[in-house]
């Protein structure tokens, strides 16, 4: 009898333990024509359907915003299948509908590790081949990059957050930051100067 009244409890503890480690909603902030985000604010990273690859995305600290960056960790030179793991989702709630443009802060060490996944809209796994960052300028350097200009970032009501996903391709590619802005061509100094939009 005595496990039976405390199962509730127990689930409960458990999924406030699950809540807590879980990210909060990035929320645009009133006024404001972007959000922006670290990468390593991500909400979850185990989408994918085969369990035999299981690949993640690791914390870095080279000359990342906030003093992290996310980075593939599989090995180079090898491109994860499209049903593998490795997604970082994250949670977004604007406040103000139009058309918006992705923006990267991110790193391609060498030409077999500057890619990734990205969903080619809000609310949608990562299902096709197709992504958003291909060729990031080798280097050793983080650097703003933009999205897939086929990509349709559009909100047309705020009721309701939505979702962006960024998944392993190549191993090795680094993102350190994202913006959705209105403006399609920001300059570098400006979207290092964004703060990032307050979680909630
Ligand atoms: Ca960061």
């Amino acid at each position: 009898m005595k496990s039976t009244t405390l199962l509730p409890t127990v689930i409960g503890l458990l999924l406030a333990s699950f809540l807590t480690a879980t990210a909060k909603t990035i929320q645009q902030a009133d006024g404001e024509n972007f959000v922006s985000f670290e990468a390593e604010h991500y909400k979850a990273s185990s989408e994918g359907e085969s369990n035999n690859n299981v690949v993640e995305w690791i914390l870095t600290d080279d000359d990342a915003s906030s003093g992290e960056a996310m980075r593939a960790n599989f090995q180079r030179g090898q491109v994860m299948p499209i049903n593998s793991k490795g997604a970082m989702v994250y949670e977004l709630k604007f406040a103000e509908p139009g058309v918006y443009h992705l923006h990267a802060r991110a790193m391609g060490p060498d030409g077999a590790s500057d890619t990734a996944f990205i969903a080619q809209e809000w609310n949608v796994p990562v299902e096709s081949d197709s992504y958003h960052f291909a060729g990031v300028p080798e280097g050793s350097q983080f650097v703003w990059i933009k999205g897939n200009p086929n990509a349709e970032w559009v909100i047309r009501e705020t009721e309701e957050p939505v979702t962006f996903v960024v998944k392993i391709r190549e191993g090795g590619i680094l993102f350190d930051r994202f913006v959705f802005h209105k403006v399609k061509n920001v300059p570098a100094e400006e979207l290092d100067e964004l703060p990032n939009s307050p979680k909630n």
